[in-house]
């Protein structure tokens, strides 16, 4: 019997600030508490969310010209990526995919696929694996091709899943405006002219590419 096992990502980062976090007046500050990355940070908990890739400044701001200054974003990444108030952002995330899938002046998206993909954004943020279907570390593509099934009703055939090396924002384009069954590999896909980084990541952990010009 097969086994399939999903597992489901998301996964919280919190960004760290070392550095000048002693006085220079005060060589006793031994004794000072030592959550100090918080207090520089500002608050304590999530700041961001490695799931599904532009998430935020992408699908949910509804800001042209600054995005990270909407406030919908920074709570939007605080909440546990499980457990999303969907209430509070489900109409930007339906509105933005509709601009989106007309960009091309082409609706690919129906009301069904739209509708699900919207619930799923507006309340989590994940990413589906299958460790039964085959990964391509040197040529993945991987990204999005498990949801993308799960709306077109078709069978899934890779684990799912971003890896290092993957293009997510070609993927991310063509998902948006193209709709759920156009892939990066069509030949009217839509590309931003970057296909990769300036050196691929490793295949090892952890999965750092040599740095450049060495
Ligand atoms: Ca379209
Ligand atoms: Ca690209």
């Amino acid at each position: 019997m097969k086994t399939t096992k999903i597992i489901a990502l998301g996964l919280l980062s919190l960004l760290c600030a070392y550095g000048c976090s002693q006085s220079t007046e005060d060589d006793s500050a031994s004794d000072q508490p030592t959550d100090s990355e918080d207090a520089l940070i500002g608050f304590k908990g999530s700041v961001d969310q490695v799931g599904v890739v532009e998430a935020t400044t992408i699908m949910l701001t509804t800001t042209t010209i600054a995005p990270p200054l909407d406030s919908a974003l920074d709570s939007y990444n605080q909440s546990d990526p499980f457990r999303i108030a969907a209430g509070t952002y489900k109409n930007a995330f339906a509105s933005n995919l509709v601009k989106f899938d007309g960009i091309d002046g082409k609706k690919d998206w129906s009301a069904d696929q739209a509708a699900k993909w919207v619930a799923r954004m507006s309340s989590a943020n994940f990413q589906v694996i299958d460790t039964s279907k085959p990964c391509n570390f040197d040529d993945p593509h991987t990204y999005l091709e498990i949801e993308r099934a799960a709306l077109t009703g078709a069978a899934h055939e890779t684990c799912g899943g971003r890896m290092p090396n993957e293009d997510a924002l070609d993927v991310t384009m063509n998902f948006l405006v193209r709709g759920p069954a156009a892939s990066v590999n069509d030949q009217d896909a839509l590309s931003d002219g970057v296909d990769q980084a300036t050196q691929k990541a490793d295949s090892a952990f952890p999965y750092l590419a040599d740095l450049n010009g060495l």
